[in-house]
């Protein structure tokens, strides 16, 4: 059996949403974060970083969102990480793309306008992260030209990696209304039954 910890809302959500994908039976355990149980004995010997998600598959444990992703797709759904070599590696480039490129700027803003209470919330952070945004975004826009999905013209990971950063972008109210191509990406991955099944869990 397969543990998740961490909750559908946090950087846990990919893995949530991957694990809706492969169609997967699992548990979650949420991490009380006030009461300190992500540092707690316990929970470090699960994640020694003190973080969420953590994965279990019997014995085995993992965690890092992206490797958990990985290593359930790999699994038990090995289509969502391509279907060869070349697939495989474009999978790759997107997701790590998405964490080390993209969201960046979103978390900068993200923890400016959901964490620090609005009087001491710094503008300058959030107009900083907002310039470095379009760049980016232009990337994204001009790959999905003509495409249906980002990698082979199936769903993967890359398009559930990337589309999760890229939602972090309706949390800080960044406009993406010039983007047509990510929003009818958008759209379409919206109307998958694993993407309906994991925002059922975030309610
Ligand atoms: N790179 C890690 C980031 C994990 C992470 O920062 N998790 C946050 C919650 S979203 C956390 O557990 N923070 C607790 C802490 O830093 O003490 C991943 O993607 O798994």
């Amino acid at each position: 059996m397969l543990t998740i910890y961490g909750s559908p809302q946090s950087s846990a959500g990919r893995c949530f949403w991957c694990l809706e994908e492969a169609g997967v039976e699992y548990s979650a355990k949420s991490i009380d974060f006030r009461a300190g149980e992500h540092k707690s004995e316990a929970f470090l010997k699960v994640n020694p970083n003190g973080k969420v998600p953590a994965l279990t598959d019997g014995d085995f444990t993992i965690w890092e969102s992206l490797a958990i992703s990985n290593y359930v797709a790999e699994a038990y759904k090995p289509e969502l990480l391509g279907n060869d070599v070349q697939e495989r590696g474009l999978v790759s480039q997107w997701s790590i793309w998405s964490v080390a490129d993209l969201q960046h700027p979103l978390i900068q803003a993200f923890i400016q306008m959901v964490f620090v209470p609005e009087p001491k919330r710094d503008q300058s952070i959030i107009d900083k992260a907002f310039e470095k945004l379009p760049p980016l975004l232009n990337t994204l826009e001009n790959s999905l030209e003509g495409l249906s999905f980002l990698v082979a013209e199936r769903f993967t990971l890359a398009d559930l990696n990337v589309s999760f950063v890229v939602g972090i972008c309706d949390d800080v109210k960044f406009d993406l209304s010039e983007y047509k191509n990510i929003n009818a990406w958008r759209e379409r991955i919206e109307a998958r039954e694993g993407t309906q099944k994991y925002r059922a869990l975030c309610k």
